[in-house]
Order: structure tokens, then C-alpha cells, then sequence
């Protein structure tokens, strides 16, 4: 068993997609072990990006994560943290396949619904910066 943190970021919420993203997910065989809708402030936004911060992108994605409430949770299952990244598609929703989260429902790269851990490592990080353990079922 693997767990991995997911974000339906504010253009996913803005959009009623919350429960959509988590259909796919429960669908999929993964389990929601922890959930929580949060809005988070620019700093917060900055230091959970802290991987992108010599990016150009880094002012404006984070300017977006903190422009209106996110529901984070964390997704348990077997290969969860592939699973979940496969589910959601490539970065650019161009260049997503068909059936994925990103692909049918993402307007473009920056505003892509979701978000999910791409190693073990991001993932004990990104669990931890938002769930404390006593919260993770
Ligand atoms: P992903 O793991 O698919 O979410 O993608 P990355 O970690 O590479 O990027 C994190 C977020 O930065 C993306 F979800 C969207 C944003 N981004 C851009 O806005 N422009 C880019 O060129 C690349 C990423």
C-alpha cells in the first residue's frame, strides 16, 4: 500500500469538479484516507511549490494555488502514486490522453484541475505539509 497527496486546486473547485476527481480516484480501486478544503495564502502557496522557485511560472502558478479554496487529500492504494498521476494525464492538458482528469476537463498547463505526487519522496513531503498523522485514516 502507497499513499500519495492529491489537490483539486482552485480551478477544479470553481469548476464543481471535487466530486468528479474523486469518483475517478475511488473508481479507480484508491482509497481517501485523509480530505480537507483549505485556501492558501501566497507564501503557503510558495513553500508548498519550493521545487518550481527558479521557474517562470513559479509567481503566477502560485499566484493561482492561492486564489481560491483547494481540496487536498490524501489517496491510498496499491501503486497509488502512479495511479493517481496516471489518472490525471500529462502536465498539458494538449498533451494528455483521452480519458484522463486533465485531458477532458483542464482548460491549459497552468489551470490543470489537479495535483499529485510524483515520487515517494514529494509524496511524504506533501502529506506532511498538510496532514498531521493523527488525521490520515
Ligand atoms: P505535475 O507534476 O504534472 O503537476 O507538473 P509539474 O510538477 O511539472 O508542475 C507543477 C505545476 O506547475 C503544474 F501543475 C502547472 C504548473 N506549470 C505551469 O504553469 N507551466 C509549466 O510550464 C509547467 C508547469
Amino acid at each position: 500500500m502507497e499513499k500519495t497527496l492529491s489537490i483539486v486546486k482552485p480551478d477544479g473547485v470553481r469548476k464543481g469538479l471535487v466530486g468528479e476527481v474523486i469518483k475517478r480516484f475511488e473508481a479507480n480501486g484508491l482509497k481517501i484516507a485523509a480530505l480537507r478544503m483549505i485556501l492558501l495564502g501566497k507564501e503557503e502557496a510558495k513553500a508548498f511549490y519550493i521545487v518550481h522557485k527558479e521557474r517562470p511560472f513559479y509567481e503566477s502558478l502560485t499566484d493561482f494555488m492561492s486564489s481560491g479554496p483547494i481540496v487536498t487529500m490524501v489517496v491510498e492504494g496499491e501503486n497509488a502514486i502512479s495511479k493517481v498521476r496516471d489518472i490525471m494525464g500529462a502536465t498539458n492538458p494538449k498533451d494528455a490522453a483521452t480519458g484522463t482528469i486533465r485531458a477532458d476537463l483542464a482548460s491549459d498547463i497552468e489551470h490543470n484541475i489537479v495535483h499529485g505526487s510524483d515520487s515517494k519522496e514529494s509524496a511524504s513531503y506533501e502529506i506532511a505539509f498538510f496532514f498531521p498523522a493523527i488525521e490520515i485514516y
